[in-house]
């Protein structure tokens, strides 16, 4: 299904709010990333921006990654992943596939090779289940370039893997030796 801009608009405003700056509307996150749903509909409205209930729900149900939730109750939501703010999303040490993917782009990969993947502006290392996936997370910034990671050796190792409520696997670090460049057309 295609979204209307609006929505898109919506969308972006919820990613910088409920992951990255919940002060810029006057919230505060619990520890665990939540907001009260209706704290959050009255913190934008009073910062102009006009949402419905209904207008979130859209967002939140068409979302491609899923990039939030409602808990249980749907009385309150967080974001699913990708946040800078301190947040403890409860996330249980899972074992990942044997091989996780991570897509990026060339004038990155000097750095990658060197260093290993690290976090940069977020908490976690951000690896897909599949390689479509990673694809697209690359094509963000360019021409992507895909990363196969030995998730199964890092495992083995004793790095600690977690999924978040949208499938996206989240780890500190991958150092290079678990990492493998991939021919990202042919891929
Ligand atoms: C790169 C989006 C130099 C890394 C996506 C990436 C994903 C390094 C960039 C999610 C590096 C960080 C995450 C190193 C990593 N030296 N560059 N040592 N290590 N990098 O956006 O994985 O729309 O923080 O390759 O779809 O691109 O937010 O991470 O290019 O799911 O829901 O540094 O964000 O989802 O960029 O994307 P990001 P990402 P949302």
């Amino acid at each position: 299904m295609s979204r209307s801009s609006s929505t898109t608009r919506l969308s972006k405003r919820l990613s910088l709010v409920l992951r990255h700056d919940p002060a810029s509307v006057g919230l505060t996150l619990d520890p665990a990333g939540w907001v009260r749903v209706d704290d959050l509909l009255e913190a934008l409205r009073t910062a102009d921006v006009d949402v419905s209930r209904a207008a979130l729900d859209e967002v939140v149900r068409t979302s491609d990654k899923q990039r939030f939730a409602f808990d249980g109750t749907g009385t309150r939501i967080r974001a699913q992943q990708g946040h800078s703010v301190p947040v403890d999303l409860g996330l249980d040490p899972e074992d990942p596939p044997a091989v996780l993917w991570h897509g990026t782009v060339d004038r990155f990969l000097g750095a990658i090779l060197a260093e290993g993947l690290a976090p940069r502006q977020r908490h976690h290392v951000h690896l897909s289940p599949d390689v479509a996936t990673a694809r697209v997370v690359g094509a963000r910034r360019g021409a992507p370039v895909l990363l196969r990671v030995d998730a199964a050796a890092m495992a083995a190792d004793g790095h600690v893997f977690r999924c978040s409520g949208n499938g996206v696997w989240l780890v500190d670090a991958v150092p290079p030796r678990y990492l493998e460049v991939v021919d990202g057309g042919a891929a």
